[in-house]
């Protein structure tokens, strides 16, 4: 499989999220990590919508990023001639053709809204921008409409166009075989933007690069509108690990990358979640633990380091003799009062957890 490309959209979706809203140094901070990270294309905001967007946005093009920048826009020159007043690379315009999209957000007819998106497009191409146009809403758009509005986007000049699953509601299969017909026409420039609404959006991200898109849209931890979209660390861990993807990203970088996200904004990340959650490498069963002392492979499907994370054991009431074991490795105490990591032989750490095989959150802190 050849490497998709992952447009990173952050600091514009990852805005949309309900406890999320970057300050310009921290975008700008985060901004840097991705592209060390490796991402092909940064989206720098929608910089129409406040000064405060606008100058980051200036800001992030100007900050010397390998990776591509692409700002929002809608199919208007206003917003068009913006992405290209701040700088960016490339300009992501998006409008929605079905009729929900039509009478509700647009409140124009479908021959207005048409003209509308080639005028944009061509005025993007006026501007020197490089033109990706996402069809939103397309998962309820009638296929042929989206193939109408890609056609006549394409003849305009656009470069890329991307399949938006905005209320998050494809499948893997139906993700799958759309992308499969759609790339029979626009194989060489189709994208996916998958929504999690229903938590399938890993799913079906990589059911779309199955499929024939080249790239996908991620943010960290997923963050976006309602539910989030795909995230970073699961597209590109599953990419590398489960397809045999040889990409250039540098995996270690997804917990600091997760990290930094948290570090500047009030937003409580899931202990449960895949790669970067606080428990993703944790053992606490008595078996699962007696056997990770041994082969940490018996209940990792790789190690934690490849993504910048370590391996914790938790020592609790479920964890039986193991407790012993620990106990012997580095006399982790019999007190089950406090939190006493300590390190064990295969690299991991230990801690005791309260006899109901819980532990208040400060006190786990330093693991
Ligand atoms: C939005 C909608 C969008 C656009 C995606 C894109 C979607 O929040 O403006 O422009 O590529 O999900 O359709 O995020
Ligand atoms: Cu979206």
């Amino acid at each position: 499989m050849r490497i998709p490309f992952l447009i990173d959209t952050t600091i514009r979706e990852g805005q949309q999220h309900g406890q999320v809203s970057f300050k310009p140094e921290h975008a700008i901070q985060l901004v840097g990590l991705l592209d060390a990270f490796g991402v092909d294309i940064i989206e720098v905001g929608h910089p129409m919508i406040s000064e405060q967007d606008w100058q980051t946005a200036m800001a992030i093009c100007r900050s010397g990023l390998t990776a591509q920048t692409l700002a929002h826009a809608r199919a208007t020159h206003e917003d068009v001639e913006a992405a290209a007043g701040v700088g960016a690379q490339w300009v992501g315009i998006f409008a929605g053709v079905n009729d929900l999209s039509l009478q509700h957000k647009l409140h124009r007819s479908r021959t207005v809204a048409l003209s509308a998106i080639q005028e944009a497009v061509r005025s993007a191409k006026a501007f020197d921008l490089q033109v990706r146009f996402t069809c939103e809403d397309a998962s309820r758009t009638p296929l042929p409409r989206v193939i109408e509005v890609f056609t006549l986007a394409r003849a305009a000049g656009a470069d890329r166009l991307s399949y938006a699953d905005t209320v998050g509601v494809m499948t893997p299969s139906s993700m799958c075989r759309v992308m499969r017909q759609l790339s029979r026409r626009f194989g060489d420039v189709l994208h996916a933007h998958c929504h999690n609404d229903f938590g399938l959006a890993t799913a079906n991200a990589l059911a779309a690069i199955e499929g024939g898109a080249i790239g996908v849209d991620v943010s960290i931890e997923g963050i976006g509108e309602r539910c989030g979209i795909a995230p970073l660390a699961e597209v590109a861990l599953s990419l590398t690990r489960l397809y045999g993807v040889k990409a250039h990203w540098k995996l270690p970088m997804l917990t600091k990358l997760s990290a930094a996200l948290r570090d500047g904004v009030v937003y409580q990340a899931l202990d449960t979640r895949p790669i970067v959650g606080r428990y993703a490498y944790a053992h606490k069963a008595g078996l699962h633990i007696a056997a990770a002392l041994q082969a940490p492979e018996a209940y990792e499907p790789y190690p934690p380091e490849l993504v910048g994370q370590r391996r914790r054991f938790l020592a609790s009431r479920l964890a039986g003799k193991p407790v012993g074991v620990l106990r012997r490795q580095r006399s982790i105490g019999s007190s089950t009062s406090g939190p006493q990591p300590v390190k064990t032989r295969c690299g991991g750490r230990a801690t005791m957890v309260d006899g109901n095989g819980y532990h208040p959150r400060r006190r786990t802190a330093r693991l």
